[in-house]
């Protein structure tokens, strides 16, 4: 029994005392965390998303689902990122203005501190001029998510704005999220797109 089925199961119930309890009993049977994170808890995220879509649940069982999510990933967090490494460069993430979803950037802060980076994590809703203020302070990558169709388009307008200051030879400009693709990203003018949080690990590090 490896406790998965039990996992995706307490996500999509939104029941966070019983995601806790199978996420520990799972590492302890010796599984390991990107398992347990893919084939458990980001397979229940997108099987809630599908019940949200065909109106068998609502906004508020979403959020209890990403509260579930949430807690199993601070038992994971210590195996995806190692301690005691030095850090290799500093990026900056944020989820774009308008967008309140914050799993998948900081699975992405996660697994990029995990390879060494040092993580600004500017939060959710972040405007433009918050971005150009990380910049201004001398960070040179910015790492933008976005979950919605309706908020992908304040990556263009972030980048514009990066543009419009005089700002946008200095850094590099990752993007990703769920609607986000790499037509998008170069459409934008971005300087690359990663598809998950282990390929924008790849990314940053080709980019650096
Ligand atoms: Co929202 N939501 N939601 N939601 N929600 C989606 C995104 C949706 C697809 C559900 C659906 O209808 N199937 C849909 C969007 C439809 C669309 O735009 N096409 C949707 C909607 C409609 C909404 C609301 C509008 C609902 C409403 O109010 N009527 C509302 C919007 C609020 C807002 O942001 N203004 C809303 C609200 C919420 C909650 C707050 C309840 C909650 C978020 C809680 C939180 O994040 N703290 C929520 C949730 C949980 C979801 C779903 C179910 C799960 C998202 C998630 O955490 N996935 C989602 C359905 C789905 O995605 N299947 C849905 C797990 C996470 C690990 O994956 O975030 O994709 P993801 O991240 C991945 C990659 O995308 C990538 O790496 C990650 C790891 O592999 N990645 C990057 C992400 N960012 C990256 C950045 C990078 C690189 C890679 O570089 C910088």
């Amino acid at each position: 029994m490896d406790h998965l089925d039990e996992i995706y199961d307490a996500i999509i119930d939104g029941d966070t005392p019983t995601t806790v309890k199978w996420v520990e009993a799972a590492l302890e049977a010796g599984l390991s965390a990107s398992e347990i994170l893919e084939d458990g808890m980001i397979m229940a995220m997108d099987e809630v998303g599908r019940l949200f879509e065909e109106g068998s649940i609502f906004v508020p069982e979403m959020l209890v689902a990403a509260r579930a999510m949430k807690a199993g990933l601070v038992l994971l967090r210590p195996y995806l990122v190692k301690s005691g490494i030095k850090p290799v460069g500093t990026v900056v993430l944020g989820t774009v203005a308008g967008d309140m979803h914050d799993i998948g950037k900081n699975l992405v802060g996660m697994m990029l501190e995990g390879a060494g980076y040092e993580i600004i994590d500017l939060g959710i809703d972040v405007a433009p001029e918050k971005f150009i203020e990380a910049i201004e302070e001398g960070n040179n990558i910015i790492g933008m998510s976005a979950l919605l169709t309706t908020t992908m388009a304040n990556m263009d307008k972030t980048i514009k704005a990066i543009t419009e200051a005089g700002l946008r030879d200095r850094v590099k400009i990752v993007v990703g999220g769920a609607p986000v693709t790499a037509a998008f990203a170069q459409q934008i003018g971005a300087d690359g797109y990663a598809a998950d949080a282990s390929q924008a690990v790849t990314l940053v590090k080709s980019l650096l």
